[in-house]
């Protein structure tokens, strides 16, 4: 096979077949959160009804079962991302848990006044407010670096920005407003050749097309599993074990001491050292079933796919009078992840009428305020695609857009 079977796969998902307001269900929000395949649940499900226990404690049965569960989920996620070892691999409640891990962590040892973090104008909170604050309490600087009218990352700023005081690159591999994808690779080369650790946000990546941490260099990869088609918080922060093995704990608590006595203690090896209390077991085997599912249908045509869909939809949407898209209008170096708006109409309006025909997407600032004021707007709709999504759903939404256009022109 050399293409995705959307059919086959839409059946996989229980939750797409259903009217909202009495029409068949059109699920455009993915960049939000991706529904779960079935056998996602039916895997929780046993472990609940045969295999629950605390992980790492108890000498039972259960325990020992459920432990080998657990850390069988943790290899998969390193074989996934391509990771040297399961060590590199901790599990978080999600990907804003993981980058306020590396700030707190991380950046709280290796900041100090007169430093430099870099990031992009167009991260999302979660890979902005960690590091603007961490900024703030060392009396480090902030710098963006700037988008070019298309949408893509200013590589020329970008050389302007990084220099050999910055100490920390945060960067979204890819734009969860513009879809774009970000050249990490080589920004990871750049900042190496300055002395500076990078960070990437892989929220919108992962899962879209393949990701390999090893391939890219990264000192630190952060994602969540509810956008990859995994139950919502269980998270992922991959980290190179020797930046890991010097970083002081994030979480104080059970499972991640050496020792402690009563003036002190003394941390356990990574990954533990990072994973106070008890984590998130079923989502950690929900994350490694959503896993085997994706290797089940190939990153590879998960891609072309969906790449083949946001071109489609990029053609109808250019053909819609009034519509502004913001990112880039070309598809190179982009996702389906499309964010637009209609003259005079209010994003709200928008989302809430197209809804009434059973789509759905996502209005507002999209937890991306800075790059918002940059492309000169408030808020946007945004639609995301995935693997269940077909070029009918694209067409639903265009012959919707232009209804609700229609309905709004009669007020004016
Ligand atoms: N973006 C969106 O609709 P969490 O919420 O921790 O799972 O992921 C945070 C996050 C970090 N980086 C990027 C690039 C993201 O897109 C997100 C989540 C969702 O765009 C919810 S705001």
């Amino acid at each position: 096979m050399d293409k995705l079977n959307v059919k086959k796969i839409k059946a996989d998902f229980p939750i797409l077949n259903q009217n909202i307001n009495d029409e068949q269900i059109v699920y455009l929000d993915n960049a939000a959160t991706s529904q779960m395949p079935i056998f996602v649940e039916e895997k929780i499900r046993n472990f609940t009804e045969m295999n629950r226990a605390n992980v790492h404690r108890g000498v039972h049965t259960l325990g020992v079962r459920a432990t080998a569960l657990y850390e069988k989920s943790r290899q998969k996620v390193a074989d996934f991302i391509g990771a040297n070892s399961d060590k590199e691999v901790i599990f978080t409640s999600g990907c804003t848990d993981s980058l306020n891990l590396i700030a707190a962590s991380f950046g709280e040892e290796n900041i100090s006044a007169g430093d430099e973090i870099v990031v992009s104008i167009m991260e999302h909170h979660s890979n902005l407010l960690p590091w603007q604050q961490l900024a703030k309490r060392k009396g480090a600087q902030l710098k963006f670096i700037e988008i070019t009218k298309n949408g893509h990352l200013d590589l020329e700023d970008l050389e302007t920005k990084i220099s050999s005081k910055t100490k920390i690159v945060a960067l979204t591999h890819v734009s969860n407003v513009l879809g774009t994808i970000n050249p990490v690779k080589k920004v990871i080369k750049l900042a190496h050749e300055k002395g500076a650790v990078v960070v990437i946000d892989g929220a919108q990546a992962i899962g879209h097309f393949l990701v390999n941490v090893n391939d890219l260099d990264a000192d630190f990869y952060a994602f969540s599993g509810h956008k990859m088609f995994a139950p919502t918080g269980i998270g992922v922060l991959y980290g190179k074990k020797q930046l890991l093995d010097k970083m002081p704990p994030y979480r104080l608590g059970g499972e991640m001491i050496a020792n402690v006595t009563r003036k002190g203690a003394s941390w356990a090896e990574i990954p533990q050292k990072f994973e106070a209390g008890t984590p998130n077991i079923s989502g950690a085997i929900g994350l490694a079933v959503a896993i085997d599912y994706l290797n089940s249908l190939d990153l590879k045509l998960i891609q072309k796919h969906e790449t083949e869909l946001t071109a489609y939809a990029l053609e109808k949407l250019s053909k819609i009078s009034g519509l502004t898209l913001y990112g880039p209008k070309e598809n190179r170096n982009r996702t389906g992840v499309l964010s637009f708006n209609l003259k005079d109409i209010h994003p709200h309006d928008l989302a809430t009428a197209l809804d009434l025909d059973g789509i759905e997407v996502r209005a507002g600032h999209h937890c991306a305020q800075p790059l918002m004021e940059s492309l000169q707007t408030e808020s946007t709709v945004r639609t995301s695609l995935s693997i269940y999504n077909s070029k009918d759903d694209i067409d639903k939404l265009v012959s919707s857009l232009q209804e609700v256009k229609e309905f709004f022109s009669e007020f004016r």
